[in-house]
């Protein structure tokens, strides 16, 4: 039921769109509109629309416009053509086999078309190049619309999302995959700006802090790395929230499993988190530097990369201080206050903290001792954490160790004082991240109970010259989404043909579950012995690793011969070789592994409940270069997530399995009348499928079992159907005159 003319207005945009698209691109006038059969077959005769429906006709003839131009040159190098071609899906291919897939997909990219379909699956290659196919008129385009009708992309992807949770007020999740560099990041912002364009918000403003979202966040939460200048070094779900009729009213975000070990650190060619670049070069620039405490004239040591000149480098990019006025919008659109004064402080704090050193006191007595010879960053740091600085010394210098009962106080040596120093800072800054996440959703929270879209964009598959604790454990979060992409659309759909007496071919994949076992097995998996380890005071790498050694007799294991504390893994995308070098300690000072892993889990329970769609991005070279396609480079990504497999499974598969009941309850409106409310029965669903003339169906024992295009087929009729009863409905409230 619909309450208000403008909630009609903004269902019925949607239907509009994609009844109408085709017929202005042939007689775009207003006109044309009220004679359009599917209006006059609504209620027989002429009718004056509202001033919200004229909107949306002026928005449908520029689009009418647009389409009139299909084969416009809009990319100055090379003709981008906005045209469908029969390899739009690899599913349609005749030939199936690795080398036809890789010709597709290489003369696709050549001619700037970097999305094709898989069935229902995405494939997104990066283009390494701004293409100017994400503009509104793009979004116009892909709304509503049948997927075959456009040539494949990213706001399809969205649109059917979207569409999904608006039909069938069903939660959607979107996972987005590939390894670092691929594009999985970008394309979490153009689904963002779609499904901000597509759940028309009446307030401008929430459709503006939305936006403002993932750049702030990742302002604090990427950085640039030897893959990628924008790496994410955390896990994001942003969920949009949208009322029952498509209203986009709120978000939140979660995070998951921030690199904080990066504050103190960064290997050779790699940077901080990008926010302390754009604070230290806004506040230069603004001359706050000595307002808060930062040194003018050599940048603070955790930013101060290893090879000099870097005072210039900072200061006069012009993009870093840029980005600086940028964040200050963001903080601003979304609802920050004055706290974001108190968030500079604290960044500037921690630089401070990094400047404090250490000497050791050497007496008669004592060689454990240590204090701060030049107080100045120790007095910065105290003065921006208002504490007094004899406090904060005590808090670097000597700890507290309680023993029967008693409580003694014991000094730090040099070496302990700059790991309490680091510490603090590692956690100050994961609890600002923390925090600033938090105050986000306080400030987009929305009381009302709605429908959402989930979007997960997770830091991808890692393997540098040195792998750390990070990289296993950015690449063991990669291992869980290749298993729940694998369980969607692979395990879950054989099983039910056997389950219910289905006769199906059955396609053979690479299944990660024993990799998955091999790590987080309990007591005897890779992270339970890790944290076993940490557990005793006189662990080192070397018992660490010969622990891994001893245990994990798996054949995804190995310890090479001639390389001292390393030990290597096989993942699903690739042989990692990992130095354990640091490993017990960074375990010590993050969230145990398991919790840590149990929390992803967390995230993708949450997600099952929702339905999945899947984006899979590509790179297709490592050089970062555009219109550049190496083969084998794609053919390996290929390989390891699956693709031919998936290709083969949509061809042959039946994606979609709804119990009988849930299809009759969901579609009886396309074989019965509303009123009639018919039986639940499996004859009953097999009449709707009959009257919608599908093909290629198959029924078993309690769920009828569709291709994935029948999904969309029904889905199209359904809304065609309501959309008219909803005209017939404002008609007879006389919303339309
Ligand atoms: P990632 O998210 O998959 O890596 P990004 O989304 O950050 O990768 O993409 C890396 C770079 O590729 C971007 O900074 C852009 O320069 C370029 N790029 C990707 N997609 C597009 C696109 N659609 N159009 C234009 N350029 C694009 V990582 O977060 O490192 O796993 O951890
Ligand atoms: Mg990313």
């Amino acid at each position: 039921t619909l309450r208000n003319p403008e909630e009609w207005c903004r269902s019925f945009s949607h239907f509009i769109a994609q009844c109408l698209i085709k017929d202005f691109e042939t007689r775009p006038s207003v006109t044309h509109l009220l004679e359009h059969p599917f209006i006059k077959q609504a209620h027989g005769k002429e009718m004056a629309l509202g001033q919200q429906l004229s909107t949306l006709i002026c928005e449908q003839q520029d689009l009418g416009c647009k389409l009139k131009t299909k084969h416009e040159r809009i990319n100055t190098r090379k003709t981008l053509i906005i045209e469908t071609s029969p390899d739009d899906d690899l599913v349609n291919l005749e030939f199936l086999d690795e080398e036809t897939i890789i010709k597709h997909l290489s003369k696709r990219y050549d001619e700037l078309q970097i999305y094709t379909y898989v069935g229902d699956i995405l494939i997104a290659l990066n283009p390494f190049q701004t293409l100017s196919i994400y503009s509104p008129q793009f979004s116009k385009l892909y709304h509503g619309v049948k997927r075959a009708d456009n040539p494949p992309h990213i706001f399809a992807t969205a649109d059917a999302a979207y569409q999904g949770m608006v039909t069938f007020c069903k939660d959607q999740c979107i996972i987005i995959s590939g390894e670092s560099g691929a594009g999985k990041t970008e394309s979490a912002h153009l689904i963002v700006q779609h499904l901000t364009f597509l759940g028309k918000a009446n307030n401008r403003t929430l459709r503006e802090k939305i936006l403002q979202v993932n750049p702030l966040v990742e302002a604090f939460g990427n950085a640039c790395t030897a893959i990628n200048d924008n790496s994410s070094r955390f896990g994001k779900y942003l969920e949009m929230k949208f009322t029952p009729t498509g209203a986009v009213m709120g978000a939140k975000i979660s995070e998951y499993l921030l690199e904080k070990s990066r504050v103190i650190k960064q290997a050779t060619g790699e940077k901080n988190f990008h926010i302390f670049y754009y604070v230290y070069a806004g506040l230069y620039h603004q001359e706050k530097l000595k307002k808060y405490r930062l040194p003018d004239k050599k940048p603070p040591r955790y930013i101060e990369n290893q090879h000099g000149k870097v005072m210039q480098d900072i200061v006069s990019s012009k993009l870093y201080k840029e980005q600086f006025d940028a964040i200050q919008d963001c903080f601003r659109i979304i609802g920050f206050t004055d706290e974001v004064n108190s968030v500079y402080r604290i960044l500037c704090a921690i630089l401070n903290t990094g400047n404090i050193e250490f000497t050791a006191i050497t007496s008669q007595h004592q060689t454990d001792k240590s204090e701060v010879p030049n107080v100045e960053a120790l007095e910065n740091a105290a003065a921006l954490l208002c504490i007094g600085p004899e406090e904060l010394t005590e808090a670097l210098t000597s700890h507290c160790v309680v023993t029967r009962g008693e409580t003694i106080i014991r000094t730090n040596t040099v070496d302990k004082a700059t790991d309490v120093r680091d510490a603090m800072s590692k956690a100050l800054y994961g609890r600002l991240f923390s925090w600033i996440v938090n105050r986000i959703n306080a400030l987009l929270h929305v009381a009302e109970s709605g429908m959402n879209v989930g979007i997960l964009d997770i830091f991808g598959f890692e393997n540098f010259k040195k792998n750390s604790f990070e990289q296993l454990c950015i690449n063991i979060a990669n291992e869980q989404i290749q298993f729940y992409f694998n369980q969607h659309i692979f395990a879950l759909e054989q099983m039910e043909y056997q389950s219910e007496g289905v006769d199906a071919s059955l396609v053979e994949y690479e299944d990660n579950r024993p990799i998955l076992d091999m790590f987080l097995q309990k007591p005897m998996g890779l992270l339970s012995l890790l944290d076993e380890e940490s557990r005793f005071p006189q662990a080192t790498d070397q018992t660490l690793v010969d622990k891994f050694e001893d245990n994990l007799r798996y054949k995804y294991f190995w310890r090479p011969k001639r390389v001292e504390l390393c030990f290597g893994i096989q993942h699903y995308a690739g042989k990692v070789l990992y130095n354990v070098n640091g490993f017990l300690e960074k375990n010590r000072d993050t969230l145990p592994a398991d919790i840590v892993v149990y929390s992803l889990m967390d995230l993708l329970s949450k997600m099952v409940v929702g339905q999945p769609h899947f984006v899979r991005c590509i790179k297709p070279n490592d050089d970062r270069q555009a219109l550049c396609f190496f083969k084998e480079r794609v053919m390996v990504q290929l390989r390891y997530t699956g693709i031919l497999e998936t290709v083969n499974i949509r061809c042959q598969g039946y994606s979609h399995r709804i119990l009988f009941e849930e299809f009759v309850n969901r579609y009886y409106y396309l074989a019965f009348r509303a009123h009639q409310m018919p039986d639940t029965s499996k004859e009953n669903a097999v009449a709707i499928l009959e009257r919608a003339k599908l093909e290629n169906w198959v029924l078993g024992k309690t769920k009828v079992f569709l291709k994935y295009y029948h999904v969309e087929q029904l889905n199209l009729l359904l809304r065609e159907l309501i959309a008219r009863v909803m005209v017939m409905q404002a008609y007879t409230k006389g919303w339309l005159g």
